[in-house]
Order: structure tokens, then sequence, then C-alpha cells
């Protein structure tokens, strides 16, 4: 499947860079930072404004509610951040505005963003942003879900962690990232650890066997009962072999 080879670079452009300071020192992304598995460079729009009140929004032409974000602020940050301009054509990595109006985010589209190097990430905070920087600056527009938020720093920080769970080096294990839920379409089976018994609730009988192959096969039938009974809409979407029919028959 698809993994990037290397260490990678995300620049953030933001208003808001404060929203980024707790985040990025923590768990596996603070982690991955440490070891230079995975650098952030977060740009203050605002320092890119050039008139003496550094303003980035302004009101929309053709009326209406809210504020929208200014485009040259927005220009001259990415074009000097990435050391190119927006006259050459092709930016030097993916410009990923973070907007409601986006593809929403998936598990594939996460890989596929992880097959880049590099990756600017574009956080909107206003109503809108000015038409020409999706025009002529972005090359992505992402959205990561249906309900709304205040801005696109959030969502800019969930990108940047289900990417990094891509880089090599920065899960423990390098297999976890494709046995992960989603990666083969199903949600995950119960887990259990010690106490055996917890109150008057106890392990499953089949967890301590010891039969490997009766372990898998448990595992695989709450993986697919529970897909069946809470997103049935992702069972649709794969294909059951004969043993997975029987595993779920054997349950009805
Ligand atoms: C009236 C139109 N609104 C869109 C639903 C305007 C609007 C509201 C909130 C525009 C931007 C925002 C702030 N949200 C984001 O910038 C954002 C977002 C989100 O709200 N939900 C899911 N993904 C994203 S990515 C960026």
């Amino acid at each position: 499947m698809n993994r990037c080879v290397t260490a990678m670079h995300f620049d953030i452009f933001t208003l808001f860079p404060e929203a980024f300071d707790g985040p990025l020192r923590c768990s596996i992304v603070g982690r991955a930072i440490d070891r230079g598995l995975l650098s952030v460079g977060v740009h203050n729009i605002r320092d890119y404004a050039s008139d003496r009140h550094r303003v980035c929004d302004d009101y929309p032409y053709g009326g209406g509610a809210g504020m929208v974000l200014k485009p040259e602020p927005v220009f001259v940050a990415a074009e000097s951040v990435l050391n190119w301009s927006a006259a050459d054509g092709e930016p030097p990595c993916p410009i990923v505005l973070m907007t409601p109006q986006g593809r929403t985010l998936t598990q594939n589209l996460v890989s596929e963003l992880a097959e880049s190097p590099r990756l600017a990430l574009v956080c909107g905070h206003y109503e809108g942003v000015d038409e020409r920087i999706r025009e002529h600056l972005v090359t992505d527009e992402i959205s990561i879900g249906d309900y709304v938020l205040t801005g696109g720093e959030l969502p800019a920080l969930i990108i940047l962690d289900a990417v990094s769970r891509w880089i090599p080096g920065v899960l423990g294990d390098e297999d976890s990232v494709q046995e992960d839920s989603f990666a083969n379409g199903l949600i995950e089976h119960p887990h259990y650890t010690r106490p055996v018994a917890y109150r008057d609730w106890t392990v499953p009988e089949v967890l301590r066997s010891g039969d490997h192959g009766e372990i898998a096969r448990w595992r695989r039938q709450q993986s697919l009962l529970r897909t069946q009974q809470r997103r049935p809409d992702l069972l649709e979407r794969i294909s059951l072999t004969r043993e997975d029919t029987k595993l779920l028959d054997a349950q009805t």
C-alpha cells in the first residue's frame, strides 16, 4: 500500500498559531517531532499582512454577514514559506485549504496525502476565504465532516495527526497502520486486559484458551457483527468471504 518513504514536513498557515502549541507537543505526534520524523512550521498569516494594522479580513463584496479572509496575506505567506511564486505555476507541494466545502477526509485520502513528503495546510477562520485563494493558490480543499466548526485549525491538526501515523517509525509497530479499523473496512473487535474478572464481568473464555486459530476466528466474527450492527454502510463496501458469511450467520 501507499506509504511515504521518509520524514515529512508540514507548513500550517493560520491566524491562531497558539492553537497548535499543545497538540504538537503531545503523545505520538510530539515524539515524532522530537525524533525528527516529522517537522512542522506554524506560520501566522497576520505576519504577512502589509498594512500598518496587519488586517487579514474584510467585508464581502455584494454584502452579507461575516468577514472574508483577504487574498494578499495568504498568498504572500504561502509563497515566501514555500519559496515559490504562484506565477510560476505548480507549487512544490500540495496546498490544502481546510474548508467545510471540501472533499470529506477519509482514511483513503489520508494515505494519499501521506505520499507527499511535504504538505501545506491553510486554515480559514471566517465565514469564508476570498475565492482567488481557491482558484490560484490551493491545490486541494478538504473538510473533516458535516458539522460546523469555528475554523480550520482543528481540522488541520486532524490531518496532521492522521497522516503522521503513515510515516515509517512513528508508530511502534510498523504493521499497525495497516491493521487498523477502516484499513480492512471493518470496525474493531472488543479488547480485554487484566483482571480476568472485574466486578462480575469476566473476559470471554476463548481469549484465554491459547488457541490462536479460535481467537482469530472470534475476533473476525466480532468485527463482522459490530460492523453489521453499527456501520452497515461499511459492510456493503467490502466483499465477504464464505467463512465471513458463516461467522455472521452462526450468530443469528
Ligand atoms: C454559512 C456557511 N458556513 C459553512 C457551513 C460558513 C462557515 C462556517 C464555519 C465557514 C467556515 C467555518 C469554519 N470551519 C472551517 O473552517 C472548517 C471545517 C468545518 O467547519 N467543518 C468540517 N471541516 C472543516 S475544515 C474547515
